[in-house]
């Protein structure tokens, strides 16, 4: 059973990742980002495609053009995990 984030790990997060907010009104992570082009946007999403699958754990995410939202939650644990620090830092890399 994964855990939910307690409200210390919770507010490590957001301060160690600048790139991520919390949802309104839901224990979730937010990003967007932005590349060069659609081709660099969805390679992007590729990359990620392939960790989640790997890490049996998925992002929810919307594309257009060159811009990927990004929201990280844990639906088995009714929010943030440690599988969405995980993925957030995965995401960041691939993302610089
Ligand atoms: N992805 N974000 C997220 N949250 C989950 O709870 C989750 C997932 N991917 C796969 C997954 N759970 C499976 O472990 C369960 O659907 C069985």
């Amino acid at each position: 059973m994964v855990e939910r984030l307690s409200d210390a790990e919770r507010a490590a997060f957001f301060r160690d990742h600048p790139n991520w907010k919390p949802v309104e009104g839901r224990d979730a992570a937010e990003a967007t980002f932005r590349f060069g082009s659609f081709a660099e946007a969805f390679s992007f999403m590729t990359r990620i495609a392939l960790y989640a699958e790997k890490a049996d754990h998925h992002p929810e995410w919307f594309n257009v053009y060159d811009r990927v939202e990004v929201t990280l939650a844990t639906h088995d644990a009714g929010g943030l995990s440690q599988r969405d620090v995980a993925m957030a830092s995965v995401i960041d890399a691939a993302a610089a």
